[in-house]
């Protein structure tokens, strides 16, 4: 059974514009992750997503598209997850690029599973921080953040982004305390058994990125600290 966002623990992350060998993607499918998000912040085209999302149909896994570019929006996908940066310098990735997203492929989507993702930017030397213009927090203010994202907005997944480092654990337990509906999804960093057994202890959901190509030995092992 294909397991919904919000049962979701484990969830490998696949950018489009990287390649991925066949026993690589193989090994990551099947590894017993909930589920694997399509996803990247540049250089995502419509060929490479249809490309990865007719690779990824052949495992029984759940597969969701991070709409972060319109011209990559196609139909095919489990879920849908739609990032508004909360922290961004500018409304165009708050609001505006999403509007423009649904005034496009709205229709396409009207009866997908079309999941809000509200993304609280932490590592401000990741690409999505300069993209974004994301402004640096203090901690005090990440928990406030993520209180209007979860209390006010009310969004269905609060997502800590330290893209490429590891975050703070600490702070990570101190968003998770103050949540009350909204899924924690943590990404960044982990890069073994041990950071992903730690993170999630706190977040609900932990997303493993980059190690994928980098050490696929390391990427699995994440899965099995996750249980
Ligand atoms: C990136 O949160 C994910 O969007 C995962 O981060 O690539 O650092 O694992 P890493």
């Amino acid at each position: 059974m294909l397991l919904p966002y919000n049962e979701w623990r484990h969830v490998f992350k696949l950018d489009p514009a990287k390649d991925i060998e066949e026993d690589v993607l193989q090994a990551i499918a099947t590894s017993g992750t909930d589920a694997i998000i399509v996803g990247g912040t540049d250089d995502i085209t419509l060929d490479a997503t249809l490309d990865l999302l007719m690779r990824l149909r052949r495992y029984p896994v759940a597969v969701a598209l991070e709409v972060s570019e319109l011209e990559a929006a196609t139909m095919g996908f489990d879920t849908y997850l739609t990032p508004s940066v909360l922290n961004s310098g500018t409304l165009e990735h708050v609001i505006e690029k999403q509007v423009e997203a649904l005034e496009e492929v709205g229709h396409m989507l009207a009866h997908a599973d079309l999941v809000g993702e509200g993304y609280i930017v932490l590592n401000p030397d990741a690409k999505v921080a300069h993209v974004t213009q994301a402004k640096r927090l203090t901690d005090d203010t990440v928990i406030a953040y993520a209180q209007l994202a979860d209390r006010v907005f009310r969004m269905p997944i609060i997502y800590l982004e330290y893209s490429g480092i590891y975050g703070d654990p600490k702070l990570v337990a101190s968003v998770k305390k103050v949540l009350k509906q909204g899924r924690l999804f943590y990404g960044g960093g982990i890069d073994s058994g041990e950071r992903a057994k730690e993170m999630s202890a706190y977040a609900d959901t932990i997303i493993v990125g980059n190690i994928i190509y980098e050490n696929l030995e390391a990427a699995l092992a994440t899965v099995a600290a996750t249980r």
